[in-house]
């Protein structure tokens, strides 16, 4: 999965990434897209691992790249080039200034920076669309698609992101080419001074948040920076005097998994225990085309057992025997912790 963190210059996202990776990238304002990939730590995997002992482990990953904003860009908007690299993007994690930067003028306005961008991802949507429809209409396209791109429009007219269009409503399957920036997941990152760390964000921007579909995490980067670099035993202690549970990056990771609808299935074996991320809902088949493109094109059936059942009964030998193997076919839909077992002929 592949997270960008976008935003106006100054506005933490290079902290915040280093915050999220672990690593330590300059902090300076610009510079080049950085990389950093992260293991999504599951306890579960652990312990598969743990019974199988296998030559790999692989857990879920997250590849993070961080999007320089432009330099004194806070009102002028995106430049082409960072909206071409936002479309590279799975999920869009927008940082949002919200401590006092004294390189910056002006008191933070988290909201503004908010509305500035989706209103410039809008409208960016919306000039592809009205490019596509004169052409369609033109060359006398399927009305069908012609009609839903009118819907398309039409939400964003309404200054409605697309994806607040329902699945059902909308054949996403034929849009992947066009990397609209409202389908896209958002994830709101409210950066605070020190102070504010554990302070929860105004109600303002939480309904805004609701009618953007998008999900938001409050966090102090630069907290979370001194909290990264101390050991383990202090990083409780600290966490606790902050008021907070649990650090930034297991919010943030837990946050965009509920965002995403995100469950995990399992494979085991000698070779290889690996989790594979997929959307809650997701069949049998497409499942294992995760795995694999030949799964999914010769699939014959599914072997599940769910993960309680397998720990409980020690061995996939003793879950069969227990009738814990449930064979399933190409429409069954995964669920979180299933360890599965692909037949499949090509
Ligand atoms: N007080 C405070 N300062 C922060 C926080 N996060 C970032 N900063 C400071 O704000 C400045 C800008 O942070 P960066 O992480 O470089 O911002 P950026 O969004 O990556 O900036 P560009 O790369 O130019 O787009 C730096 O001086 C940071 O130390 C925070 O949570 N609290
Ligand atoms: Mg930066």
């Amino acid at each position: 999965m592949r997270i960008g963190l976008v935003g106006f210059a100054g506005s933490g996202k290079t902290t915040v990434f280093n915050t999220l990776t672990g690593l330590n990238v300059p902090i300076g304002f610009g510079g080049e897209v950085h990389l950093g990939t992260v293991k999504v730590r599951d306890a579960r995997i652990d312990k598969l691992s743990a019974m199988f002992s296998p030559k790999k482990t692989t857990f879920a990953e997250i590849v993070y790249s961080d999007i320089p904003g432009e330099h004194g860009a806070e009102s002028k908007g995106l430049s082409g080039k960072a909206l071409q690299q936002i479309r590279d993007q799975d999920v869009l994690a927008l940082v949002l200034r919200d401590f006092e930067n004294p390189a910056l003028d002006g008191a933070p306005n988290p909201m503004k920076n908010l509305d500035a961008f989706v209103t410039e991802c809008l409208f960016a949507d919306l000039a592809m669309i009205e490019r596509w429809l004169d052409k369609a209409r033109k060359e006398r396209k399927d009305p069908h698609d012609i009609s839903n791109f009118e819907m398309m429009k039409a939400t964003l007219e309404s200054e409605k992101p697309l994806r607040s269009i329902p699945p059902n409503h909308l054949d996403r399957g034929k849009l992947t080419n066009f990397g609209f920036l409202t389908d896209r997941p958002l994830m709101v990152v409210l950066n605070r001074g020190e102070a504010e760390a554990a302070t929860p964000m105004l109600p303002a921007m939480a309904t805004r948040l609701e009618q953007l579909h998008a999900a938001g995490v409050v966090l102090s980067a630069s907290v979370e920076a001194e909290i990264a670099a101390m050991e383990p035993a202090d990083q409780r202690a600290f966490l606790e005097d902050l008021g907070l549970a649990e650090s930034a990056a297991s919010r943030f990771v837990r946050g965009t998994y509920a965002l995403l609808d995100l469950i995990s299935f399992f494979t085991v074996g000698q070779d290889e225990v690996r989790a594979w991320p997929i959307r809650r809902g997701t069949h049998a088949k497409q499942a294992a085309g995760k795995i694999h493109s030949d799964l999914e094109r010769g699939f014959i059936r599914a072997e599940v057992i769910a993960y309680e059942h397998f720990i409980a009964d020690g061995s996939e030998h003793a879950a069969r025997d227990n009738g814990h193997l449930k064979v399933e076919g190409k429409d069954y839909v995964v669920q979180d912790g299933d360890i599965l077992h692909i037949r499949f002929n090509v």
